[in-house]
């Protein structure tokens, strides 16, 4: 099986930040998860560049369209290597081959009759670059962004959505995995329970000019949805490029709920007025607070990653991330609620269980991998407990559940640490004749780090790379060639490096 997965391409109207850094984090996870299984993965990021913010804010920084998206748009790209997100590529919708084939679609759409020209006038929301329903309204305003949208009559054209409502629905519904977590699934089947309106997937040049032209009227320019969702399919050689089809086949987005809409309903309906199947999977998470407060610029609480990670490092962050959110529900981040995971979880519980096992291997067993003995029932039930968890973490990471699967290694770092104080070690090296115990529950521990270590790969790879190299344990090893138990080779080198985890005293 493969994995073809991508972000939303962000806006370039602003500059990357905490919710735009958990979505990239996330996407890196799972590729990287993905290949410990041992399966092909092809994971695309990218940014939006067209649209009406997108003018604004070049013109309150006071530069050039071009030279401003520009300059964001390396912003992004420069953000992922601070966080260890290695995406397969990154596609800017100012790309002039992503034009092309958005151009091409267009005019293949219109040919077919399923866009259309009207007068038309509705409730605008420049936060969610769409027109919004009076239904959707909360007291007057956009639930998201609070504010009111704005009357805008004019001349537009219209993709043909409803045509492909009911065929949505059925989709849907056969199809249960189709977007998850549920509760996104009942939202978007609940919207469609009511008639679906035309999508305006056009804006007049003289309104702006900052965007894709039609092919078949050069007064309008695509509008913003029509023009960045199809990133996800030129980005990876539509129509015609050698590995589109393939890809597109194990394709699966990841989004935050703002956009669910656009991605579950706009989306599915044009890939089937192009004649492609759906998406495999829309996969949608939730948002990010601040101190329990909506992250925003006018409270001046935005977090930027490179601020976090200068602070606590890569892999505390993505640990941090992950562990925290519930995927699908919203969490609250902070620099307190960071260091007490980092001064609990991976100081004391891992970082410790890591130091405490090698220093002793070093100190009782010349550095190299005990020859254990037979196990006692302690022994067994830890390495029954490890090699549980990693069928257990692997469940749990193949639905998302990052917190659950974090949870389960977290369990096993506290079995053994706990293991260490009742077999007691130092005591039994004290003991010529309990020498065969001693290298039994030294290559126990050994063991069940191992099976720790290729857990956090995905999650904490720079960690992970030092757990592995001391171990020490094939970097390439996959999953399924760590469920069993007795992988380190007796003898084999172990080596005693630097704390992964030192304890940080104070956030900044
Ligand atoms: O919507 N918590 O771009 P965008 C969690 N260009 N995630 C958050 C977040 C928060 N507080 N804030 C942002 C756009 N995100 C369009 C997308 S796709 C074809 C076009 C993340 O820059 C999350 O992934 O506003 C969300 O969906 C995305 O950033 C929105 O990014």
């Amino acid at each position: 099986m493969s994995l073809y997965l991508t972000t939303p391409i962000f806006y370039v109207n602003a500059q990357p930040h905490l919710g735009h850094a958990y979505t990239a984090v996330v996407a890196d996870t799972v590729s990287r998860f993905h290949r410990l299984l041992g399966r092909e993965v092809f994971f695309q990021t990218g940014t939006d560049e067209h649209g009406d913010k997108i003018v604004q804010a070049a013109t309150a920084a006071g530069v050039e369209v071009k030279e401003y998206v520009d300059r964001i748009s390396a912003l992004f790209r420069e953000t992922w290597p601070l966080l260890a997100v290695e995406p397969d590529n990154y596609i800017r919708t100012t790309d002039p081959g992503h034009q092309a084939v958005v151009q091409q679609i267009l005019q293949q759409v219109h040919e077919r009759g399923d866009i259309y020209f009207r007068d038309y006038s509705g409730l605008y929301c420049r936060g969610c670059e769409r027109f919004i329903t009076e239904k959707e309204l909360v007291d007057g305003k956009c639930p998201d962004h609070l504010t009111a949208p704005e009357e805008v009559a004019e001349q537009n054209y219209f993709f043909r959505m409803s045509r492909y409502q009911q065929w949505l629905i059925d989709h849907i519904k056969a199809n249960p995995d189709f977007i998850s977590p549920e509760r996104y699934r009942n939202e978007v089947l609940s919207f469609l329970s009511e008639p679906l309106e035309d999508l305006c997937i056009s804006r007049p040049v003289s309104r702006l000019s900052w965007g894709i032209p039609l092919p078949f009227d050069s007064n309008f320019v695509t509008y913003v949805w029509f023009d960045a969702l199809i990133n996800y399919i030129s980005g990876i050689g539509y129509p015609d490029g050698p590995d589109f089809t393939r890809r597109w086949a194990a394709a699966e987005h990841l989004i935050a709920k703002d956009i669910l809409k656009p991605h579950a309903i706009f989306w599915p309906t044009m890939l089937k007025a192009m004649g492609l199947p759906p998406y495999r999977r829309l996969h949608v998470h939730g948002y990010w607070n601040v101190n329990e407060t909506k992250m925003s610029k006018s409270i001046g609480n935005v977090v930027r990653p490179a601020e976090m990670v200068e602070q606590f490092g890569a892999d505390t962050i993505r640990y941090f991330l992950l562990r925290e959110m519930s995927f699908g529900l919203d969490a609250s981040y902070s620099d307190q609620a960071v260091l007490a995971r980092r001064n609990s979880d991976l100081a004391n519980d891992l970082g410790n269980l890591f130091s405490r096992s090698l220093t002793m291997v070093k100190n009782f067993c010349q550095g190299r991998v005990p020859q254990p003995g037979p196990l006692g029932p302690e022994d067994r039930e830890l390495a029954n407990a490890a090699l549980a968890m990693l069928a257990d973490y692997r469940e749990k990471m193949e639905q998302l559940a990052f917190r659950q699967a974090l949870e389960a290694v977290w369990e096993v770092i506290g079995r053994a640490n706990r293991y260490i104080v009742g077999n007691a070690p130092w005591e039994l090296a004290k003991d010529p004749a309990r020498e065969e115990r001693l290298r039994t529950v030294l290559n126990t521990l050994l063991e069940t780090l191992r099976c720790i270590a290729c857990t956090l790969k995905p999650v904490m790879p720079a960690a992970a790379a030092r757990m592995a190299a001391a171990l020490p344990l094939d970097p390439e090893a996959n999953l399924a060639d760590q469920q069993q138990w007795g992988k380190l080779p007796p003898g084999a080198p172990v080596t005693v490096g630097e704390n992964l985890f030192p304890r940080i005293k104070q956030a900044k």
